[in-house]
């Protein structure tokens, strides 16, 4: 298939290029490189060295004999480039990573808060309208996130995939409609995949458009099998108190000797997806598009949930790594319960990659080797949901030396 990925170049982006290309499909990357430059603004690089996107590119057709292309283009503000690369590419699928994926960061400040609602409501909003105009009728998938549901609203009932079914009463007797789920966001970053949402079931209601949401869960690990092929080809890891997510940041806190930063009890319950099943996920949901007329499928792309204090109670257990209880810079539910619903990617082949110790160790790996890059003054999360909330001082200034 010819595949557009939108947003590319990043975490998740970068991976399933590659995941795509190796699996013979004719892949477009379009980014305008935004999370590199978030970088530079949070004066925080990966812990993982990230070569420029020629080199990338340039390094996975020496591993691979195969090309991918490139566009340094921005979705939310050149919509008729936009157009233009649709009519030349006529991609059969597309998959839109392109947002502002932090909720901390999008937390942080006005700018902030303004700069992730301008980009990523404006770059769903132009794709789809793009898509519409230029009657291209690829499959699109995006990546939403499981944080559109909240966390706590339905107590232990599983939560389903995507639309809840509800009971009407009406004078002439209940009626029963299936609608989207209640959204719920807990950040500004979250609240635009709930706007995401209705776009998408406006422009699938009136235009015929061929959408899936993917409401996935927290990613950790870093390489995958492509990933693994050159040192030019490594994936990002982030660490930092805005991009750092939570299990990667407790791996690469037992790795330098950090404590293990839980905020507040831990009794946050969260759903994951390993890195490896994200890329496969992308495969499967761009080959089984619903059809025309469709309202989007909705499918949760997580395999287990876990509760925060269990996560570094196990990984303290595994390295002899501290667990400090910090003050939550956010605002949300201490305590939560979490079941989630998977059955679509099961029944459509998706063999779970669970928590294990070995993947846990090749992350642990990635952090040890390249722990000389960490600035430990950037660790601590420091966004806070509502000016004036406290937030932890530095547990440590330097990276103990290797002895
Ligand atoms: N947390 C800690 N300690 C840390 C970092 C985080 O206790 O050092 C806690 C947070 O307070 C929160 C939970 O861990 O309760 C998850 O935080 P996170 O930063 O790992 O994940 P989150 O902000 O929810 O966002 C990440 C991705 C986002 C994606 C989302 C999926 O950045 O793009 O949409 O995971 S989900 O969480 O399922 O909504």
């Amino acid at each position: 298939m010819r595949v557009l990925v939108l947003g590319g170049d990043g975490f998740c982006g970068w991976p399933t290029s590659l995941y795509l290309s190796n699996r013979g499909h004719d892949v477009t990357i379009l980014d305008n490189l935004s999370r590199r430059n978030i970088d530079n603004e949070l004066e925080v690089q990966s812990l993982t060295p990230l070569r420029p996107i020629g080199e990338r590119l340039r390094a996975w057709q020496e591993a691979s004999g195969r090309e991918i292309g490139f566009v340094n283009l921005n979705l939310a503000t050149e919509y008729d480039r936009l157009v233009r690369l649709l009519e030349e590419i006529q991609p059969a699928a597309i998959v839109h990573f392109a947002e502002q994926r932090a909720a901390p960061y999008s937390m942080r400040s006005v700018s902030a808060k303004r700069y992730t609602v301008d980009n990523n409501v404006r770059a769903t909003h132009n794709l789809l309208v793009a898509l519409v105009s230029t009657g291209c009728d690829a499959a699109l998938a995006h990546l939403g996130t499981m944080g559109v549901y909240g966390y706590g609203w339905t107590g232990s009932a599983p939560i389903p995939e995507g639309y809840l079914t509800v009971k009407i009463e009406t004078p002439d007797g209940e009626i029963a409609r299936e609608i989207l789920h209640p959204a719920n966001p807990g950040s500004v970053y979250h609240m635009t995949k709930t706007l995401d949402q209705l776009m998408f079931a406006f422009y699938a209601k009136n235009d015929g458009l061929r959408i899936t949401d993917l409401h996935q869960g927290i990613v950790w690990g870093t390489q995958t099998d492509q990933t693994v092929k050159d040192e030019r080809l490594i994936n990002r890891f982030d660490y930092d108190g805005d991009y750092g997510t939570v299990l990667n940041r407790f791996l690469m806190q037992a790795a330098i000797g950090h404590p293990l930063t839980v905020h507040g009890t831990g009794g946050q319950t969260r759903a994951f997806i390993h890195i490896r099943d994200t890329v496969r996920c992308i495969e499967i949901a761009i080959t089984n598009p619903p059809q025309t007329g469709s309202q989007p499928k909705v499918l949760n792309q997580v395999t287990e949930s876990h509760r925060l204090r269990d996560l570094a109670k196990m990984i303290s257990d595994m390295t002899g790594a501290e667990v400090a209880n910090l003050p939550n810079p956010r605002r949300e539910a201490d305590e939560n319960e979490l079941v989630v619903r998977n059955d679509q990617f099961l029944a459509l082949g998706l063999n779970p990659t669970t928590l294990s110790q070995g993947l846990m160790d090749e992350v642990t790996q990635v952090a040890d080797r390249y722990k000389h890059r960490v600035d430990p003054t950037k660790i601590i999360s420091r966004s806070v949901w509502r000016k004036g909330m406290e937030t932890s001082e530095d547990l440590m200034t330097q990276i103990p030396s290797a002895s």
